[in-house]
């Protein structure tokens, strides 16, 4: 924490307006001064930036510490660009080529951008929310002592008041004060106005209930200090302001100061006169829109006094376009000021023109120094910390044994002895589920390794000898962190806790499981967990029709078609047990990997016999997305390719069919997306002259070149029917088109042609197509 001086804050508000001309300087260059090829437009937002360029400076120029972590409102991404540019961390060519290739980013990015960027943000609400998340994890770290205490910092979010609309917000309101969280501050630039128009009235202080009965502190910054000392004087005033709705208020700050004056004249008439004596319409104008968001005293004052970790909601007022011409009008949000008016805010700034990017420019001689100094200081805070990789060994996992397994039980089991085992990686586990755990088998990693609690939680069944399968006690040393229903939830905390090893130094694992139709629930978080290139092992179990009795509203379809088209997660679809070992094995060596990703396995709880091996050449295929279960003969005429929870029925089909069609294969796909992923990488390289054919081209040349391909998954038939497209094969695609629904497995499998005669049709109408 950095001491205020007097002439810090003088120092402050010179930064509160060089943040306001660079950012808007940096939107119209790119808009207006860089030549355009395409005629699209670039775009940018010079009011929401304009409208917390001083919350802004306040933070990143005094309050910050090295520790504290910040997500910013996705729309002020220039203010944090032109932070950094201040602080010598950004460099010029990278504003002149922003929101172009290669530049700075539109939106706040942890891997495209250069800068120290500590949580992406993009999509509202999601930025927020994960700050709660990673405090957790911070709180996570300190209680298994793999972080020091005085190390700890403080997670901030700078959002919008609209982004308060995002429920998902709400959904981590409430689990953060579960698990008690602390070390929070979301700073609300209380602009009172959205993309499309001014928010509605009748939310204004309800926000703040909401924030208080879930245990957090709430200060509101309405007023700067003129504003608060002028209405102090004049109580009615104070009332009219107070009740001016956010459209009346939006329009006056638009208007000015004349309009302000009419305004008060005609409703307060003589009462106001002796006021407005004092004020000239500029000062009128200046006057209320000194709201204690723009003003620097009462910001420093509010973040100065919030030192202790009770999580703080900071509701700051400000006017949408603060300062620039268009401050105030509702149609804002993606106004670009014109050239001339560009020019005209240059001139009041005291830039002179050609000396735009100059950092301090304008800034008098006497000021300098005191500014220089305080960017010195701010300048340790904000560096950009390497990742860390590589340092976690991954012990081979051996399959479980068993005859007859299902992948969610091998997946139990797999966890369970890794536990009993120990090790590094099993202490750097951290589980988490949406009130799922137990129905998708973690139930025995839980028994082994607790509950994460921040204070003791007692098994109060255990406690009184009621017999149950499951321990339910929780302590500081737990490695489960278990969430209520709310899937958005789970991908925010995989995000933070895969994040770990980028923000804390410490490698974690995250596993979240969930049913799999559910992912479709936090999609959008899943999202953005992957684009921040957080690690972590998802497993979504039951998956598919073959859940049977719990019907069509469980059964899920096209998850494996999300995860083809999701960057940054692999899927993997096990059919067997030690296939299931393999993945998970491998899953965890690309969490720490600098070149890894995630990845989403699809499990089943169709028990199903297990194959036996001849050797361990099935495993590489597998993880690289398919292998030959049974070889075709050179040159096959046909193949079956299945994958997952349907292999018995491959199986059986294939055995049926091999006397009548030789040499007929049946091709294990375990992962539709590394083959589609590798096709496609191997077409783009014949460009660049490396041309190497794919896994899947390697694979499917052992056909021959007409052969038909039956495919088959209980899923969307699209995730395996594209494969006819690799060589030009022909193909019988066969999957789950409609919603499910109850039913035994017989019946379901035939109802949907999931079963041996669907394929054995299949395979004969593709010969006979010949
Ligand atoms: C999930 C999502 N939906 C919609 C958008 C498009 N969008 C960007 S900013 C914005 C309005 C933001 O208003 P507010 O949060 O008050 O920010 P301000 O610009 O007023 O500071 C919207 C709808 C988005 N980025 N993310
Ligand atoms: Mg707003």
């Amino acid at each position: 924490m950095l001491k205020p001086v007097a002439t810090d804050i003088d120092a402050l508000k010179i930064l509160d307006e060089r943040l306001r001309w660079l950012s808007a300087w940096t939107i119209h260059h790119a808009n207006h001064i860089r030549e355009s090829t395409d005629g699209l437009k670039v775009g940018g937002h010079q009011a929401s930036c304009a409208s917390m360029t001083a919350i802004m400076a306040a933070l990143y120029f005094h309050s910050l510490g090295p520790n504290d972590r910040v997500a910013v409102k996705p729309h002020a991404g220039p203010v944090l660009h032109a932070i950094h540019y201040l602080l010598g961390s950004q460099s010029r060519e990278a504003l002149e080529n922003f929101r172009g290739f290669g530049g700075a980013q539109s939106y706040p990015s942890r891997t495209k951008d250069r800068i120290p960027v500590d949580f992406s943000t993009g999509s509202v609400g999601l930025g927020v929310a994960i700050t709660l998340f990673a405090s957790l994890v911070q709180d996570y770290l300190t209680a298994h002592g793999r972080m020091e205490e005085k190390d700890r910092g403080r997670f901030v979010a700078i959002m919008g008041d609209a982004e308060l609309d995002e429920g998902n917000i709400y959904e981590a309101l409430i689990e953060g004060y579960k698990h008690d969280v602390r070390n929070l501050w979301w700073i609300v630039d209380y602009n009172r106005q959205s993309l499309d128009a001014t928010s509605a009235d009748r939310m204004f202080e309800r926000f703040d209930e909401i924030f208080r009965s879930c245990g957090w502190r709430v200060v509101e910054l309405r007023y700067g200090k003129k504003l608060a000392a002028a209405l102090g004087k004049h109580p009615k005033l104070k009332s009219w302001f107070e009740r001016l709705p956010n459209a009346d208020l939006s329009a006056l700050h638009y208007q000015g100061g004349a309009a302000w004056r009419s305004r008060i004249q005609a409703e307060l008439g003589k009462s106001a006169a002796s006021f407005l004596n004092e004020h000239e319409d500029e000062a009128l104008a200046a006057l209320f829109s000194d709201l204690g968001g723009h003003c620097m005293e009462t910001l420093v004052e509010a973040f100065d006094a919030a030192q202790d970790d009770v999580p703080t909601l900071f509701v700051a007022w400000t006017i949408k376009g603060y300062g620039l011409p268009f401050a105030g009008h509702k149609d804002n949000h993606a106004g670009l000021m014109n050239p001339t008016q560009l020019a005209a805010l240059r001139e009041t700034m005291g830039v002179r023109e050609g000396h735009e990017w100059e950092p301090l420019e304008g800034v008098g001689d006497n000021a300098r120094t005191g500014v220089e100094a305080l960017l010195d200081r701010s300048r340790i805070a904000r560096e950009k910390r390497p990742r860390s990789f590589g340092k976690v060994a991954v012990p081979a996992l051996p399959a479980p044994s068993g005859e007859e397994q299902s992948t969610q039980a091998a997946f139990g089991r797999i966890l369970l002895d890794l536990s009993k085992a120990g090790g590094d990686l099993a202490d750097r586990i951290v589980t988490t589920s949406p009130d799922v755990t137990v129905s998708t088998n973690l139930g025995a990693w839980v028994n082994q390794r607790g509950l994460f609690r921040r204070g003791e939680m007692a098994d109060v069944f255990a406690q009184a000898k009621i017999a149950s399968a499951q321990k339910w006690s929780g302590g500081n040393k737990g490695q489960h962190i278990e969430l209520g229903i709310a899937e958005s939830n789970l991908f925010l905390m995989l995000a933070a806790a895969g994040l770990s090893g980028d923000i804390f130094g410490e490698r974690l694992f995250p596993i979240g499981t969930l049913y799999d139709p559910f992912i479709a629930r936090g999609l959008d978080a899943l999202n953005y967990a992957c684009y921040q290139d957080a690690r972590f092992l998802l497993v979504a179990t039951p998956s598919g029709i073959t859940l049977g009795p719990e019907g069509g509203a469980h059964q899920s379809i096209n998850p494996p078609l999300i995860a083809l088209g999701q960057p940054g997660l692999r899927h993997y679809e096990p059919a067997y047990a030690d296939e299931l070992a393999a993945m998970m094995e491998h899953a965890f060596r690309l969490i720490d990997d600098p070149n890894g990703e995630s990845t989403y396995l699809r499990l089943s709880t169709r028990n199903i016999s297990q194959i036996g091996r001849e050797d361990d050449s099935w495993r590489e295929g597998a993880i690289s997305g398919a292998y030959w279960l049974r070889a075709p003969a050179t040159n096959a005429e046909a193949a079956i390719v299945a994958m997952g929870a349907v292999m018995p029925e491959a199986l059986a089909a294939w055995e049926e069919l091999r006397e009548d069609v030789p040499g007929l294969g049946l091709l294990a796909v375990t992962s539709p997306d590394l083959l589609h992923r590798g096709w496609t990488a191997s077409q783009a390289a014949r460009w660049q002259g490396e041309r190497k054919p794919s896994h899947i081209e390697r694979v499917l040349s052992a056909l021959a070149p007409n052969a038909g391909l039956v495919t088959i998954a209980d899923a969307a038939p699209a995730s395996l029917s594209w494969l006819g497209g690799v060589l030009g094969q022909r193909v019988a695609p066969l999957g789950v088109e409609k919603f499910g629904q109850t039913g035994n497995l017989a019946d379901l499998y035939a109802a949907y042609r999931l079963d041996g005669s669907a394929i054995t049709e299949a395979v004969a109408e593709l010969l006979l197509a010949q």
